[in-house]
């Protein structure tokens, strides 16, 4: 779906810079000037990303529908990508991740050292922006921020460490109770400068399921190391969680015995209606994502012909633990008769599940759905509440099709 108007919204609030380039594929052109044509990181450098840009810089792009099903595992060119702040500077020679907080031993690594003392691991983990599919949710009441579509989600392979190899040898005192990740990007906000932070529960950090570590420190994007745009040289992954628990550029961890005071913690990826710092007191921080499903083809406002038409999408299991999804349903006559879908992609925990189904059409105006149900029994509702900052839209998903006679 490349729509011009999309752009056009994105100008928000917040001030967010507004990407008024028409909504075609378009390569990113800060990534062309960022990178020297000597550093071999500009190979990895998004140099065929084709991706619809919401907002130019900081970056905020996501993939054309169609190519976002291609595959299960999602290739860089085609990875959303979601970002505060410019992409920092960040010289790799002299790079050092801190650990520190409530910890016997206090740490600064260098990536080498990283990689040296900890036992490398991968894993295949989705990230979703908690604002997917804010521009659905806004058609209610707008709400601000970037007006994504269904795009911000991608599932990768995430190369480096379990942080709980890391905090274990630091030696996690008895009172800790949360670990904070602060980046080495600069967020301008309101005459404040301050990075992107983020922090997870410690029961989370240490936790280590059969299918994935609690959260990575990762390195590596599907076997290359991280692209600038994805948090070069180091990242943190917390599978299950929105995309804002996993902190690019991360520079530090620090230990501690409750959640980090970083407005995006404090403030922000809260669920709020008025958005009162009464509200942000009450209201706990977005930890885990929530099932949710898309279809990707066709597109939206798609002029078909009768007969049969398959449809492709996503789906996402709850993030809460290790299930996957059970089913996936779709419908062409405005949820009255449902289909099952056919999953065509591996289906793990804390991935994506990719489907398709072929539906016959009739002539006339139709509207598409699907649902989705995880094996927690966790139930794609068919709408859900409105909140003022557009977070974890999951409602039944709808592409309205003409079909031509
Ligand atoms: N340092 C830093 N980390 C960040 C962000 C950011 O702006 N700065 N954005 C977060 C959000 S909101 C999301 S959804 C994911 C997006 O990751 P990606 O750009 O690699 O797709 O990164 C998270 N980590
Ligand atoms: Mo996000």
């Amino acid at each position: 779906m490349r729509n011009p108007a999309d752009n056009i919204s994105a100008t928000s609030r917040r001030g967010f810079l507004a990407g008024s380039l028409a909504g075609t594929a378009y390569l990113l052109p800060q990534f062309a000037r960022r990178v020297h044509a000597d550093d071999p990181l500009s190979q990895l450098n998004t140099k065929h990303k084709s991706l619809i840009v919401r907002t130019e810089d900081p970056a905020n792009a996501e993939p054309a529908l169609d190519d976002l099903v291609k595959s299960w595992i999602t290739p860089v060119e085609h990875f959303y990508v979601r970002s505060h702040a410019p992409v920092p500077d960040v010289n790799v020679e002299r790079f050092e991740l801190s650990v520190e907080g409530l910890v016997e031993r206090p740490m600064k690594l260098s990536l080498t050292q990283l990689q040296d003392r900890f036992r490398k691991t991968s894993v295949v983990a989705t990230l979703t922006c908690a604002g997917n599919r804010r521009r659905e949710h806004s058609q209610t009441l707008k709400v601000g921020g970037v007006q994504w579509a269904e795009g911000p989600i991608g599932n990768a392979r995430w190369g480096g460490v379990a942080l709980s190899e890391v905090l274990k040898a630091a030696g996690v005192k008895e009172n800790a109770s949360h670990v904070w990740f602060d980046s080495l990007d600069k967020v301008v906000k309101d005459d404040r400068t301050f990075p992107f932070g983020a922090s997870i529960p410690l029961a989370t950090a240490m936790k280590d399921h059969k299918a994935a570590p609690g959260a990575m420190l990762a390195w590596e994007m599907n076997g290359q190391p991280l692209p600038p745009d994805h948090g070069y040289p180091l990242r943190t992954v917390v599978p299950g969680y929105i995309g804002a628990r996993s902190v690019k550029w991360l520079g530090k961890i620090i230990v501690s015995d409750r959640p980090s005071p970083n407005h995006f913690v404090a403030t922000a990826y809260k669920l709020v209606t008025v958005d009162t710092p009464d509200e942000w007191q009450q209201q706990l921080p977005i930890y885990r994502y929530a099932v949710n499903s898309a279809i990707c083809v066709p597109a939206e406002s798609a002029k078909l012909k009768p007969g049969r038409q398959r449809l492709a999408g996503y789906a996402l299991p709850n993030g809460g633990g290790e299930q996957r999804i059970e089913r996936v349903e779709v419908s062409v006559d405005g949820g009255k008769k449902w289909q099952r879908a056919e999953l065509t992609s591996p289906g793990r925990a804390f991935c994506w599940q990719l489907w398709q189904a072929d539906v016959d059409l009739s002539a006339g105006d139709h509207r598409l759905m699907v649902r989705a149900i995880d094996t927690a029994g966790n139930v794609q509702p068919e709408a859900i509440g409105w909140n003022r900052k557009g977070y974890l839209f999951n409602a039944w998903h709808q592409v309205p099709v003409q079909v031509g006679s």
